[in-house]
């Protein structure tokens, strides 16, 4: 073949091997993210901001899509779904995490984390660490605690400011045995059940409550068919970011880095979004429903009532790992 020949040859199979690869969309690995809130929640904003940087920093290489409202699954359904490598990334709260990891357990301990800051230092300290990493024994890489916030309680019945006005409410909890424990040392009559099906539950009354914090309160829209809520805080519920063990080994080195940064840069700005949003939702829902403010005494009697599940859950959670937990909490605080 003459030389021009051969280079036209070899530029025309270039050209075709490019279109075609632009056809099928150039990225080499594809994460499908899945979560229960809504697109307004600051989770969903957050894995947008995610998903841009992966993209971005893998230079196209990988691509994300993806999905709210449960329309992959509830927590666990995702988590499975993580486990089995059919989705690749997932952000559960990690109240549905703890019957995969039992350690899990000691941050749906209630009242543990006194200030958002102070659950950071928790998280982001070797505890968190050594959790995470114990989600590499079932399948799943744990990235990077975000951030649920503090929970309210809210329900269609009455205006609760006191444990006793709880009484035989009954309250949508997340699926674990201390959130159940808890709320039946209040009195409440509590249901677990999937994120996805809570808002018709409370629509048709099979539920008088539930509790979230502010941003889902309102996002959700929950105040249309709840007249009450409370700011009970009685709980800071973190999400786990979490990817399939499955893909994750799939992937080179460099491209891990890539997940694992913008996992950890997204972090930062879920929680700075977060705390703003969940701010600014409660100013919001004091127009849409009757909102109580607990003074500290008021909030000291509700703590009081959910003591005996610290030494109900001791021997399963492990008295160890409380401890040092709340260790942790009080060094923060004191500096
Ligand atoms: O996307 C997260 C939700 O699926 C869920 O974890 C939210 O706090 C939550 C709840 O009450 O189930």
């Amino acid at each position: 073949m003459k030389k021009h020949t051969v280079f036209i040859t070899l530029a025309v199979s270039v050209i075709l091997v490019l279109g075609m690869s632009l056809l099928a969309g150039a990225a080499d690995y594809k994460i499908t993210a899945g979560i229960g809130l809504n697109d307004k929640s600051a989770q969903y904003q957050s894995l947008v901001f995610f998903k841009d940087l992966v993209e971005k920093n893998s230079e196209g290489k990988i691509e994300v899509e993806l999905y709210h409202s449960s329309q992959l699954g509830d927590d666990r359904e995702m988590m499975e779904a993580l486990q089995m490598g059919v989705q690749e990334v997932t952000c559960p709260s990690t109240a549905p995490i703890a019957p995969f990891v039992n350690g899990f357990k000691v941050f749906d301990l209630p009242f543990l984390f006194p200030t958002n800051e102070s659950a950071d230092y928790v998280l982001d300290g070797e505890v968190g660490q050594t959790l995470l990493d114990q989600l590499a024994e079932i399948g799943l890489i744990g990235l990077a605690y975000w951030e649920n916030g503090y929970r309210q309680l809210t329900n269609s019945a009455k205006a609760v400011k006191s444990p006793a006005d709880v009484k035989g409410l009954k309250v949508r909890t997340m699926e674990n045995p201390i959130h159940l424990a808890a709320w039946k040392a209040l009195g409440a009559n509590p249901t677990p059940m999937a994120f996805g099906e809570l808002f018709s539950a409370m629509q048709q009354k099979v539920v008088d409550g539930q509790e979230n914090p502010w941003g889902t309160i309102y996002l959700q829209n929950f105040f249309e068919v709840q007249e009450y809520t409370t700011d009970t805080g009685h709980i800071y519920s973190p999400f786990v970011l979490m990817i399939s063990k499955k893909f994750w080994d799939g992937l080179p080195e460099d491209m891990q880095k890539v997940v694992k940064e913008a996992a950890l840069e997204a972090r930062d700005h879920n929680r700075e979004l977060n705390r703003k949003m969940n701010a600014e939702y409660l100013e919001k829902l004091k127009e849409k429903m009757d909102v109580t403010i607990l003074s500290p005494e008021e909030r000291a009697a509700f703590q009081e009532a959910v003591q005996p599940v610290y030494d109900q859950f001791a021997e399963e959670i492990g008295q160890d790992l409380i401890q040092n937990v709340q260790k942790l909490v009080k060094e923060f605080q004191s500096n």
